[in-house]
């Protein structure tokens, strides 16, 4: 007898560089919740939508593509916050070309109203929405967009 295995559907959260810092320092940027504390937030959202969470964080770039890479087939979306590789690296921008799935990119703070240097990002053209500018909430937000689609889809 063949018993079926019903898989959660998971979501892959990317974290670049420095949000380790998150709740450290410049919290009138970035508010005062840890990373620590939004994966909790994430993981619990999660549980209300029916998605496995798979939440990390490097400072490496190379570390970005490589697990970009090797999401394909195991999720089904991911929630990218590149922090400063957003607005410099192309080598994200085609790993992100070959994920085949939703990207939903997240930024804390609004960096269009920053820098200049922060205006151009390299994730947004293969993004199918980015949230910026909605502090934390943003996450839950993007993953309020992702269990839509998997619901829309079933
Ligand atoms: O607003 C965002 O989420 C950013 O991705 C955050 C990045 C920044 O480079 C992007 O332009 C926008 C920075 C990551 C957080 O850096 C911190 C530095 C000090 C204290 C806390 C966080």
């Amino acid at each position: 007898m063949f018993s079926r295995v019903f898989l959660q559907p998971a979501v892959l959260i990317l974290n670049g560089p420095n949000l380790n810092m998150l709740g450290v320092r410049e919290p009138h940027i970035y508010g005062k919740a840890t990373l620590a504390e939004v994966r909790s937030m994430c993981c619990e959202k999660g549980r209300a939508l029916g998605l496995r969470i798979d939440f990390r964080q490097t400072n490496h770039e190379g570390t970005l593509v490589t697990w970009i890479q090797r999401a394909r087939g195991s999720y089904i979306g991911l929630i990218l916050n590149a922090g400063a590789y957003t607005h410099t690296s192309i080598a994200i921008h085609d790993a992100l070309k070959m994920v085949e799935m939703p990207v939903v990119e997240v930024h804390i703070s609004d960096p269009s109203r920053r820098e200049p240097f922060r205006h151009h990002s390299y994730v947004a053209s293969l993004a199918e929405k980015s949230i910026v500018g909605q502090g934390v909430d943003g996450y839950m937000q993007a993953l309020e967009h992702l269990g839509r689609a998997v619901h829309d889809a079933s």
